[in-house]
């Protein structure tokens, strides 16, 4: 019997969970979507696929018939083009065959699109708000309970000062403890978030229109001044999730991006806990103020 190689098997396995976890984050060259990490981005990632392919087929098709068209019945070789100028059964095929491939595809995706609206259930809420250029997190509530922990997310101070015309400082420099690149993915306060927990996010911003994107979660969701917007998601798998601000919103849109850090609910819970002993419940009060974000961007 063949005995087990515990160290090609560690590596194997160390192999997986990486690979698991660069799906989850931008990859360089990175040209599909991600799989993502809930149901619902696995669902979409399975609609875009099929569609994909759908489209191969159908690009397959209409650019062989093409260049069969233009190669072999070419006027060098002295063909002679038709003369007639209708054909109603062509007519008929050529649009009910496409008709049928849109009902087929706009059914399915219809029916998860209900379904990633519906925040019914929801186990807790998180208001996300944007600024330029950060983000504010708030845990209304959790489990019932209310969360009463509010703080404001922004690009790591390292890839701020990195990034400044002149700096002289080598965006290489800054990268994460196994050396991989987190320039401008970074943020000072992720935003921690409990896996298997429906997790509604209602979503605004304060002074222009952003756009909140964790490309692992399946969906952007517009922040705009004086609307709030919903989406939900549940997260299976703990991990590093990111995301950017999708919505062009000024001169700094690119230097706001999001980290989601998803824990078990203890860890979540702990955490929770920690935030709500040590957090200044009047001055989290405060910073709610539309007031707190001008002067923070008054550092830069
Ligand atoms: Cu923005």
């Amino acid at each position: 019997m063949k005995r087990v190689n515990w160290s090609q098997l560690g590596l194997g396995l160390s192999a997986l969970m990486f690979s698991a976890l660069a799906l989850a984050n931008p990859e360089r060259w990175q040209l599909n979507m991600t799989q993502g990490v809930s149901d619902t981005a696995a669902e979409v990632y399975r609609l875009h696929m099929i569609t994909l392919w759908i489209c191969v087929v159908i690009g397959i098709i209409v650019f062989g018939a093409m260049a069969i068209a233009m190669f072999k019945f070419r006027k060098s070789k002295g063909a002679e083009p038709a003369k007639w100028s209708h054909n109603t059964t062509a007519e008929v095929i050529w649009t009910v065959i496409p008709v049928l491939i849109l009902i087929g595809v706009a059914w399915p995706a219809t029916k998860t699109m209900f379904r990633m609206e519906d925040v019914t259930g929801s186990e807790m809420t998180v208001k996300v708000t944007g600024y330029q250029w950060m983000w504010r997190y708030e845990i209304v509530n959790y489990k019932g309970q209310p969360g009463g922990v509010s703080f404001v997310s922004r690009l790591d101070r390292e890839s701020d000062s990195v990034r400044q015309r002149r700096s002289g400082l080598s965006p290489a420099t800054v990268t994460d403890a196994a050396g991989r690149s987190t320039y401008l993915l970074d943020v000072d306060r992720p935003l921690v978030l409990p896996t298997d927990t429906k997790i509604r996010f209602v979503i605004t911003a304060d002074d222009v229109i952003h756009s909140w994107w964790v490309p692992a979660f399946g969906w952007k969701q517009d922040a705009i001044p004086g609307v709030i917007n919903e989406n939900w998601t549940q997260i299976n798998a703990p991990g590093i999730y990111r995301g950017q601000c999708a919505e062009l919103c000024g001169k700094d849109h690119g230097f706001m991006p999001i980290v989601v850090q998803a824990v078990t609910p203890a860890e979540f819970e702990s955490w929770l806990a920690a935030e709500q002993a040590t957090g200044d419940a009047a001055t989290r009060v405060a910073q709610r103020e539309p007031a707190a974000a001008p002067a923070v961007v008054a550092q830069y």
